[in-house]
């Protein structure tokens, strides 16, 4: 064997049995592909074997290529090589398939002649969710299987299947229960017994009906163009899809390793690996382990019925918690509700949640306008008014009230926490847990701890992150922490930009161009222009303020940056107007802004906030702010989050740029230094153990 590590024969009567133990997730290295290979040749070698069947141990079937490999020059055997010569084997191979069979996992069990899966296996060609395109026959083996229209969308979307669904589709051949292995056994000495002679998915085509079908391929592109936009693994997908399935299998499988390659080695394969790491590393914080003591969890309060406070307590009922809402008046603690009620019964009407499972998830939320309920609760979350004093005055209560081991957490934005903490005579029970609205749905957390947060409590928060399927981001005290702290840079490059003659719709065209869901405008009309302001308080010296001096708060009442008709935004001609006459008093002569000027406007000065976020220790890594805008701002997962694209574009490039734009715009002394030293951001993650 290549590797004792990673395999190891035994054998079960005529059985062979090809074990891989390659922790954590039997990824196919070069060690792992070499074994496999070994165990063909090893059991068509030996005349006392009979059949091979090949096992993953550990918690997974092999979860695909080693992606960690893919930055490096590949080496032999190479995987489409290892999945042909189990193909080609004379004597059958059979696979067993539990946890998850994905990419070049499940490429190599479309390779063995017989499948078998756990009820629990989930099976599926992520590529493109990594940039690229299966590399080792899948987009050749998968529709034989189960037809050209589903393995079309599974290799384009990249989302796994379940086990049911497979062996309905002619994926895997049985679903088996109890021990794996030892069914693989007995279906292999089934094979044995009745003479069954391999089975090779490559020389089927009786599911390839449709491959000559253009209009399916033209048909899947146009229904998917919105979700396809920007990327470039979709189309290729279907282009080579579309191209290579009434060829000979051969020559298309060299085709699909051509394309294979080709998006390997493209910039969005290496921002989506960048992503996909970093979203792991995120989760990693310094000083915190498995032996850091965890406090249980069952058990929530949320303070506030709002948006915000509904949509955090349908997080935590639609993830199995109890919650408590705690309201002062009951016509909000009845909003708050008719909102949860109104979401599960949505979830139940879409399908997505049984009607069971509603009325049990109903069950386990208690609202009440009892503040002293907050002493039932294990972790106490604060989603209430954004004032300083109210914030406070709330964390006073909780110290009376809530029992002395709760995690007492606030849902604030910008505030100071070591100053909500310091009312408390407990600050390392305080934490801030910053969801992104709707809170229910929006994927990011910012775990934000305080001088005193406790190991403890930190540990806590990440596990509960991961208990309501977030992903968590630890961040320290700021003004907006990470995100918002970045995003108010760009409110500000925003306002700086209209005053200086760009309109609004060309700043949200651009931004919306690159990538991200809305631009700043659209953003601000959604949100709600008059957020924190009022007649009174109005100095009337921003485009925003000016707008809500003329009543345009937003897309709530119809008017913003833009005019919504029918909820559609439409560009307004008096928004035009009143920007006009707003610089003129201002004593500005508009000019005009090209795109690209304007993308480094809104993306420049981000980037170097991110890096004053970085060198304060605001952020443990460059990558972590990456996820943050990732999963909580919709920046475009194909360029890998700001600071990895601002390594991408060079750090030089973006030095001279701010120096370009002038005052208020100094490059952050780490940019500088990174800049001088040739170095990036992925560096410095390395260089401080991220
Ligand atoms: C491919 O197969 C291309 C082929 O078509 C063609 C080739 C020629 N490689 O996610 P977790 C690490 S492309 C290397 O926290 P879970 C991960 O970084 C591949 N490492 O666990 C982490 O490391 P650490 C297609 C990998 O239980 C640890 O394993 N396959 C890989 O929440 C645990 O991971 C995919 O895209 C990998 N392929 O989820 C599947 N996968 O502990 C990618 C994981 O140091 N993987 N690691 O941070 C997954 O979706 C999830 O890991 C999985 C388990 C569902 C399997």
């Amino acid at each position: 064997m290549a590797d004792e590590q990673v395999a190891r024969i035994e054998r079960d009567g005529a059985i062979a049995i090809c074990v891989i133990d390659s922790p954590p997730v039997n990824a196919l290295g070069q060690a792992v592909r070499q074994a496999l290979v070994d165990a063909v040749a090893q059991a068509n070698a030996d005349a006392a074997v009979d059949a091979l069947v090949i096992h993953c141990a550990g918690r997974t079937y092999f979860a695909g290529a080693d992606v960690r490999e893919f930055g490096k020059p590949p080496v032999p055997p190479h995987l489409p090589d290892v999945v042909n010569t189990i193909e080609a084997s004379a004597k059958p191979v059979i696979t067993v398939i539990h946890g998850s069979a994905l990419g070049g996992g499940l490429e190599v069990a479309m390779g063995c002649h017989f499948r078998l899966a756990t009820p629990a296996a989930k099976m599926g060609l992520p590529e493109v969710t990594l940039g690229i395109m299966p590399g080792a026959g899948g987009t050749q083996r998968l529709p034989r299987l189960i037809g050209v229209a589903k393995a079309l969308e599974m290799t384009a979307h990249g989302a796994p299947i379940g086990a049911a669904e497979a062996k309905e589709l002619g994926l895997v051949d049985a679903i088996v229960e109890g021990d794996p292995l030892q069914a693989a056994l007995e279906f292999a000495r089934t094979v044995v017994a009745d003479g069954t002679q391999p089975r090779r998915t490559s020389e089927r085509d009786d599911k390839l009906g449709d491959a000559g079908n253009a209009a399916l391929f033209d048909e899947f592109l146009a229904k998917n163009a919105r979700k396809f936009r920007g990327l470039d693994a979709p189309a290729a997908i279907v282009a080579l899809m579309r191209k290579t399935l009434t060829m000979p299998f051969a020559e298309a499988v060299r085709l699909e390793r051509e394309g294979f390659l080709a998006l390997r080695e493209g910039p969005q394969s290496k921002a989506l690996r960048h992503a996909f790491f970093a979203e792991r590393e995120a989760a990693k914080v310094p000083g915190i382990g498995k032996d850091t003591p965890r406090l249980k969890i069952e058990k929530v309060a949320v303070i506030g019925a709002g948006t915000m406070g509904s949509g955090i307590a349908l997080a935590f009922l639609q993830s199995g918690f109890e919650v408590i809402l705690i309201e002062v008046a009951q016509a909000g603690l009845d909003r708050g509700v008719t909102t949860i009620d109104k979401t599960l019964a949505k979830n139940v009407a879409q399908g997505r949640m049984s009607e069971d499972k509603a009325a049990r998830t109903r069950n386990a939320l208690t609202p009440t306008l009892e503040f002293e309920k907050v002493a039932e609760a294990d972790l106490v979350i604060e989603a209430v008014f954004e004032l300083m004093e109210v914030k406070q005055d709330i964390f006073r209560k909780l110290d009376l009230h809530a029992r002395p081991d709760a995690i007492l957490a606030t849902n604030t934005s910008y505030l100071d926490i070591n100053e909500i903490a310091s009312v408390t005579s407990r600050p390392q029970q305080v934490i801030g847990l910053h969801f992104f609205s709707p809170a229910n749905i929006m994927k990011l957390l910012e775990v934000v701890r305080t001088d005193k947060t406790s190991d403890s409590v930190l540990a806590s928060a990440l596990d509960l992150a991961k208990a309501i399927r977030k992903v968590a981001v630890v961040a320290r005290v700021c003004y907006g922490f990470i995100g918002n702290r970045m995003l108010s840079v760009r409110r500000v490059e925003t306002e700086a930009l209209l005053l200086a003659g760009a309109s609004p719709y060309d700043l949200d065209r651009v931004v919306e161009g690159f990538g991200m869901a809305m631009g700043p405008c659209r953003i601000g009309d959604l949100a709600g222009l008059d957020l924190g302001w009022t007649p009174e308080n109005s100095t009337g010296n921003t485009v925003k303020e000016r707008l809500c001096e003329m009543d345009r708060r937003g897309m709530k009442n119809g008017a913003g940056f833009y005019d919504y008709v029918d909820g559609k935004p439409q560009e307004s001609p008096a928004v035009l107007t009143m920007i006009d006459a707003f610089r003129a008093e201002k004593g500005v002569t508009p000019r005009s802004f090209g795109d690209e000027e304007i993308l480094q406007h809104m993306l420049y000065p981000m980037m170097n906030e991110g890096a004053k976020i970085l060198e304060e220790g605001i952020a443990l890594r460059a990558s972590d702010i990456d996820v943050v805008w990732l999963f909580g701002y919709g920046w475009p997962r194909w360029t890998g989050g700001p600071m990895f694209l601002a390594d991408q574009i060079g750090l030089p490039a973006i030095v001279e740029a701010l120096e370009r734009m002038g005052p208020g715009h100094e490059p952050a002394a780490l940019l500088r230094r990174l800049a001088a030293e040739g170095s990036s951001f992925v560096e410095y993650d390395k260089a401080n153990g991220g």
